[in-house]
């Protein structure tokens, strides 16, 4: 953590008093916790904290913020408190697109921007950046931030960081978990954070319905390459059968994963008749961002996703076909980045 920019930081919050936080659209764990965390560090400083969002918080994030401090942006709505805002941080994106409609607004102010975010992105964002691609999580960054400036690490900080480097290590399973990782959560679990109730409230509260849509989804798996590539679809009318959302899908494509011999598993969800969702897995031999960011998506090197405008077949055919590379001598040879502290 670099002490210039820290205190660059430290200054720009002693400076302003109106803050505003925001994260990417379909918030996750790692977005949500650091967001909360922020939050409780601002407000035990005296300032003034609105949480916007593109989305509301799933249910199983719901116990991160008891207070329901988290808003859904809306234009109009929150057109009277727009004009206060005084600075504005976004944590884990540094990317236009997936801010919507407050990314829309804040993009045309002169406001100062503070980015903190792992996700790899070669352009220059916000007035102040924090982007480290080693980081398991913006969770991860954001302990590392709130050390540095001297915060007291209290009950709902611990458990706000806790979740984020948690949900997005996939509870300390993906080739993003350290040592690091480790170490973070061993300190937050030592102030206190109660793992147990965090791990049920995030992953085993599911609607019945969620898990009826898996298992319709398990028994069409097709397979590819001998099977190393493992796909499957969630058409619109699965997704109605069951009154489900193509958002409750997420998480689905780590399934097939889990399969002896599998290497990389993709999730085609109908968004709607022209919008196709693709989600893009690996176990860690084959880097699939590549493929996603030609697609349209983005991500990390082994979990990534993107959203194409193209029916549900059409999408199909086009992504298995540039998938084909991957598959091909020269595609498994690619080497891999070490994720390292
Ligand atoms: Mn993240």
């Amino acid at each position: 953590m670099s002490p210039k920019r820290i205190e660059r930081l430290k200054q720009l919050i002693a400076s302003h008093n109106r803050f505003v936080l925001t994260t990417h659209v379909n918030p996750d764990g790692d977005g949500l916790g650091s967001e909360m965390a922020f939050y409780h560090y601002l407000r035990h400083l005296g300032k003034e904290v609105f949480i916007w969002n593109p989305n509301p918080i799933p249910p199983n994030y719901a116990f991160l913020d008891p207070g329901h401090v988290i808003e859904v942006f809306g234009k109009k709505r929150h057109k009277s408190r727009l004009e206060a805002v005084e600075s504005v941080f976004i944590l884990d994106i540094s990317d236009w697109c997936r801010l919507k409609a407050f990314g829309e607004w804040l993009i045309r102010q002169k406001l100062p921007t503070v980015c903190i975010d792992h996700h790899p992105n070669g352009e220059r964002f916000a007035g102040l950046e924090f982007l480290i691609t080693a980081a398991s999580s913006t969770g991860e960054i954001v302990y590392d931030i709130l050390k540095a400036l001297g915060a007291e690490f209290t009950p709902a900080i611990s458990e706000a960081v806790y979740t984020a480097v948690l949900t997005d290590t996939g509870s300390f399973r993906f080739n993003n978990t350290t040592p690091k990782a480790h170490r973070i959560a061993a300190e937050l679990i030592k102030n206190g954070v109660d793992f147990q109730a965090v791990y049920e409230n995030i992953y085993e509260k599911e609607p019945a319905e969620k898990i009826a849509l898996l298992g319709m989804v398990l028994q069409k798996l097709h397979f590819e390459y001998g099977g190393r590539l493992v796909w499957f679809k969630i058409t619109g009318e699965m997704l109605k059968a069951v009154g489900l959302k193509p958002e409750d899908s997420d998480g689905f494509s780590d399934f097939p994963r889990r399969i002896d011999g599998v290497e990389v598993s993709l999730m085609f969800v109908q968004v709607s008749l022209r919008r196709t969702k693709v989600s893009f897995r690996s176990k860690g031999n084959i880097i699939i961002n590549d493929l996603a960011r030609e697609v349209g998506g983005g991500g990390h090197q082994y979990a990534s996703g993107a959203i194409v405008q193209k029916p549900l077949e059409e999408t199909i055919k086009m992504v298995l076909e540039k998938a084909e590379r991957l598959f091909s001598e020269e595609g498994s040879k690619q080497q891999d980045v070490p994720l390292s502290e």
